[in-house]
């Protein structure tokens, strides 16, 4: 693998930061909780600095994230506004690659300056500006750095999005990626006065008829191998369509699959409304490295949380990587 090119320093990214005056933010297709809340914070502390910005993303706002303002996300093909093709920077967060921006990449012009912030391990510094700290638990983290580096104190709405951030990524301050500054930053985000036990519910607690009756559909399929340790499910397209689910719905599922006593690793599969493409997600629970499993299938995440893509029929891509754990993972 070519060697990365060096990250920058928290001062020099924030120099950089204050040296231009247009930016774009995006983050990477299918977005989550954490790069949603930090695009959204680094959007305000960018206005707050008398910045130009706009947020632009290939896909919608999550509905789930009610309890964040999706107002200034725009996604790209509503975008009628042809001040966007010159926008002179391009901010982008939680992204290990620029191809994870999608559709987005068609903005990106010659001579356009790239920041990267980010907190994947496989992160390729593809910007000219790279900020990247793999130890923290989200890109929250790292924004949240940012903030304090510019003395910039936070205001209610940066603390909500990037409480969002730093919690959805931490699986509510419970994974093993949770710090002690995780936990002193949600200190300092409580302290502006956001109320906790409502995003709680928004983010957690809060499931439709159609998703409950989805979930109770996935969890009669459950399929396990290597005496319970690989546990799976395949989700079809017209199991959305007959439950009258989305795609979002079934986010989170694969928790249900960790919760399984024996399971080292778990993923959940779900095929596109064309049936022509599968979107992978794996989990580990213990040692097994699933970044290094979904690199093989050129996807990528972290140790314990990764995806990737195939180009196939589900059930081509469920052999094939029931092949590849058999081959790997020797003590599965
Ligand atoms: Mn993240």
């Amino acid at each position: 693998m070519p060697k990365k090119p060096a990250g920058n320093s928290l001062t020099e990214f924030c120099r950089a930061l204050k040296a231009h005056d247009h930016f774009l933010l995006s983050c990477h297709v299918t977005p989550e909780g954490d790069a949603i809340g930090s695009i959204l914070a680094m959007d305000s502390l960018l206005r707050r600095l008398g910045k130009k910005t706009m947020v632009v993303a290939q896909d919608p706002f999550p509905k789930r994230l009610f309890c964040l303002s999706g107002k200034r996300w725009n996604r790209l093909q509503d975008l009628k506004n042809p001040e966007a093709r010159h926008f002179k920077a391009l901010l982008v967060a939680d992204c290990p690659t620029l191809e994870r921006i999608g559709k987005v990449r068609e903005l990106v012009k010659p001579g356009m300056v790239l920041f990267n912030i980010d907190h994947h391990i496989s992160n390729l510094h593809f910007g000219q500006y790279n900020y990247v700290r793999p130890e923290a638990a989200a890109s929250g983290e790292v924004v949240f750095d940012i903030f304090k580096h510019l003395k910039m104190p936070l205001n209610k709405d940066e603390a909500r999005n990037l409480y969002v951030a730093l919690s959805t990524d931490t699986g509510s301050f419970k994974y093993g990626n949770t710090t002690v500054q995780s936990h002193r930053m949600a200190a300092e985000l409580i302290n502006t006065g956001i109320d906790i036990e409502g995003i709680n519910e928004q983010l957690y607690a809060t499931y439709s008829l159609n998703k409950i009756q989805l979930y109770s559909r996935l969890l009669s399929r459950v399929k396990t191998a290597a005496n319970g340790q690989v546990a799976w499910v395949l989700m079809k397209s017209k199991d959305l369509r007959e439950c009258g689910a989305s795609d979002e719905d079934a986010e989170g599922f694969i928790d249900f699959l960790k919760y399984l006593r024996e399971v080292k690793v778990a993923f959940f599969m779900s095929e596109s409304l064309s049936q022509d493409t599968v979107r992978v997600s794996f989990r580990s629970k213990g040692t097994v490295d699933v970044n290094k499993i979904a690199t093989h299938f050129k996807g990528g995440g972290h140790r314990k949380a990764s995806g990737c893509l195939f180009y196939t029929s589900i059930e081509d891509a469920e052999a094939k990587i029931l092949g590849h754990l058999q081959k790997k993972i020797s003590y599965l």
